[in-house]
């Protein structure tokens, strides 16, 4: 959707605009906001993470075989990566108090999505299953990726295809809710777009929706930033408990398992 000039200036949503890009999320399973971002702020982001792209994959032409040449880095914990613009958006944030409530959190670092040339089709797939797959009615999202391109994104560098109104799809069998991925024979018959959109644009999409990556016959690699929100659900601000290694050696497996979301003390 095309946000007006005010809303950009302001970093501010009007009344209709926020409602629309909420229902659009909700009932689509994604939303894109067009061209939001300015060109040359946009140009140095991502010569910020081509360096990064470079130092990781220059030469390591068979880790991208492997990866059908789909790839990414995580984003150093620095300037530019850490501009307000990409992690505390106010146009997303206005749009995920919405949809995931006021006490939504993310994580650092995050990540971005490269299609280099050359690249394949994907497998179409979620991000994340139900929350409750046994049940036959969807929930409302529990995690939001709000992707930020640094490239236009076309047809021919391999726009992201998306499956609208997936994300309210119940699980087909077991091992669709175990692998995230979906068979052929569920996504053949039903309507799909791809995410076209100029550089500088933002996409948030329930991570429930079916997706893939494209493949990108431009000679240029095509990038979108990824920075994953949740919902706040029965998580208390201390879940995170600190250990140092003699601590931890009293711990059985099992107990490493269940109070596995820890730091490391020196
Ligand atoms: O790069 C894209 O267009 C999509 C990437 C993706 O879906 C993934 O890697 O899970």
């Amino acid at each position: 959707m095309q946000l007006t000039t005010d809303e950009i200036e302001s970093g501010k949503l009007n009344e209709n605009n926020l409602e629309q890009a909420t229902q659009t999320l909700c009932n689509e399973g994604f939303v894109v906001l067009d061209k939001v971002l300015e060109q040359s702020w946009v140009q140095k982001v991502k010569a910020a993470v081509s360096e990064e792209l470079k130092a990781k994959y220059e030469g390591a032409e068979e880790d991208l075989a492997r990866t059908r040449h789909h790839g990414g880095v995580e984003s150093p914990l620095k300037t530019p990566f850490m501009d307000p613009l990409i992690i505390e958006n106010p146009l997303v944030f206005q749009i995920l108090k919405q949809v995931l409530g006021d006490r939504f959190f993310g994580c650092l670092p995050y990540g971005c999505n490269t299609v280099f040339p050359g690249s394949e089709n994907q497998n179409v797939h979620r991000d994340c299953g139900h929350i409750f797959p046994e049940v036959k009615d969807p929930m409302p999202p529990l995690m939001v990726v709000v992707n930020i391109s640094l490239d236009e994104f076309t047809a021919e560098n391999g726009a992201t295809e998306v499956w609208p109104g997936s994300h309210l799809l119940v699980d087909g069998s077991t091992d669709e809710t175990a692998r995230l991925r979906i068979p052929p024979a569920r996504y053949s018959d039903l309507s799909s777009e791809q995410t076209l959109m100029s550089a500088g644009s933002i996409v948030l999409r329930d991570m429930r929706t079916w997706h893939r990556g494209m493949p990108n016959t431009s000679d240029q690699p095509r990038t979108m930033l990824s920075v994953v929100y949740y919902r706040q659900y029965f998580l208390p601000d201390n879940f995170m408990v600190s250990l140092n290694e003699d601590e931890l050696s009293q711990f059985s497996d099992q107990a490493k398992l269940v109070f596995r979301l820890r730091q490391t003390k020196s």
